[in-house]
C-alpha cells in the first residue's frame, strides 16, 4: 500500500510538472472597441482560440488568446492568425501562461504583422535612454515592471521580457474582414515562486 501511495504521489508530481509547462501568451482584445475576432488558429506548434475561460459568449467572441511552448535553449517562432469584424482598434498583451505556483516570465521579439500595423515590434526603436521601446505599454505593479533586454534578442539588438501578471500591450489598428498574421519568437525566461 505504501508503495503504490508512492507512485501515485510521483504520477502527481509529474502530472504537475506537465500542467506547469512554460509558454508564451498572446492575447488578442476587442473589449472596448465591441469588434469580433473571428477565425482563430495557430501555427502546428502553438493554440489560438476565443478563450473558454470567457463564460459570457459576446465576450468570449471579441478575445482571441495564443499560446506556445518556450524552452531556455532557443527561440521559437510562432504564427498566430484571425479575422476581425469590424474596423476600428484591438489590444494585443504579450504575458506568459498563468499559473497559480509561479511567475512565468518569457522573452517576446521580432513581431512582424501583416493585415494591421504593429508599432516597433522589434523593439528596437526606443527612448532617447535607450531602457524602453517606444510604441509600447507595460503594465507595472507591486514595484515590478516588464524589462526592455538588450543582450540575446532574437532579431537586433533589443527584445522585451513580461509575465501574466506584468504585460506588454498597445492597440493595433485592423480592418473589417482582413485576416491579421503575426509572427514572432519567443524563448522562456525563468520562472519565480508566487509571494
Ligand atoms: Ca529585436
Amino acid at each position: 500500500m505504501k508503495k503504490l501511495c508512492f507512485v501515485m504521489f510521483c504520477l502527481s508530481l509529474m502530472l504537475g510538472r506537465l500542467a506547469l509547462a512554460e509558454e508564451a501568451r498572446l492575447d488578442v482584445s476587442g473589449r472596448d472597441s465591441g469588434i469580433e475576432v473571428a477565425n482563430v488558429s495557430a501555427s502546428e506548434n502553438s493554440t489560438g482560440a476565443n478563450p473558454s475561460w470567457i463564460a459570457d459568449e459576446a465576450a468570449r467572441k471579441r478575445s482571441a488568446s495564443f499560446q506556445t511552448p518556450v524552452t531556455k535553449e532557443a527561440w521559437t517562432t510562432a504564427t498566430y492568425k484571425f479575422t476581425p469584424k469590424a474596423d476600428g482598434e484591438l489590444r494585443i498583451d504579450l504575458q506568459g501562461n498563468f499559473s497559480k505556483a509561479e511567475h512565468v516570465w518569457v522573452y517576446f521579439d521580432d513581431i512582424k504583422v501583416t493585415g494591421a500595423t504593429i508599432k516597433n515590434g522589434d523593439f528596437e526603436e526606443t527612448n532617447t535612454q535607450g531602457t524602453f521601446p517606444t510604441g509600447w505599454n507595460f503594465m507595472k505593479k507591486d514595484g515590478v515592471s516588464p524589462e526592455y533586454v538588450t543582450e540575446g534578442a532574437a532579431s537586433g539588438k533589443g527584445c522585451i521580457k513580461v509575465c501574466q501578471n506584468w504585460r506588454a500591450y498597445q492597440m493595433i489598428s485592423v480592418k473589417k474582414d482582413q485576416e491579421v498574421v503575426i509572427t514572432l519568437q519567443v524563448k522562456f525566461a525563468g520562472s519565480e515562486e508566487r509571494k
